[in-house]
């Protein structure tokens, strides 16, 4: 598990090399725009079950099957099994984006999850539908500028919504 920092001290010291003025004007940019950085997360943090019941509620609507008997989040136990799975999700892309790395998102999340629902008989492409969604809302009650002095996060925004991106790929 890596962050920014931790990930160009390893990316230099496996060339034995100081770290390169690319690789400093990038964490310095990150320094500086870091409350932005926080913010986003205590948004997302602190609105996470607001974001997954929309995102659940929207996939539902689009994919009623999936609640129907013999549906994958049929029974309160799959049910919640599903709003869980979209949770734990969501928690590791808010790791990854205050970690400025997905390597935690891959490694602790990610990896072996599409082979994980393929045993399951849950469809990965309706969790990564669902993913989608919850970028959406996330992305939505992040950047939305009520309440805070207004700034430019498009750089930030686009960097969050691969990270879901990814969480989608990594399942369907
Ligand atoms: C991944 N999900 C499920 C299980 C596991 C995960 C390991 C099996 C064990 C259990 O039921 O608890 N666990 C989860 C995860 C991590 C982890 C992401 C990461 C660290 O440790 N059903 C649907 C939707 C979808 C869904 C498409 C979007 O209809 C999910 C939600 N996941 C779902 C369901 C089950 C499950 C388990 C329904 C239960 C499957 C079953 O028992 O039939």
């Amino acid at each position: 598990m890596l962050d920014a920092f931790a990930k160009v001290v390893s990316q230099a010291d496996a060339r034995g090399e100081f770290l390169s003025t690319a690789q400093l004007d990038a964490l310095t940019n990150m320094v500086k725009e870091g409350n932005k950085r926080l913010d986003t997360v205590n948004r997302i943090t602190s609105n996470a079950s607001q974001i997954v019941s929309e995102a659940a509620r929207s996939l539902f609507s689009e994919q009623p099957q999936l609640i129907q008997p013999g549906g994958n989040a049929y029974t309160n136990r799959r049910m919640a099994a599903c709003l869980r799975d979209m949770e734990i999700i969501l928690r590791y892309v808010t790791y990854a984006v205050i970690a400025g790395d997905a390597s935690v998102l891959d490694d602790r999340c990610l990896n072996g999850l599409r082979e994980t629902y393929q045993a399951l008989g849950v469809p990965g492409g309706s969790v990564a539908t669902g993913v989608q969604k919850m970028k959406d809302a996330a992305v939505r009650i992040a950047n939305d500028p009520a309440g805070i002095t207004p700034g430019d996060c498009s750089a930030l925004m686009s960097e969050i919504a691969g990270y879901f991106d990814r969480a989608a790929s990594a399942v369907s």
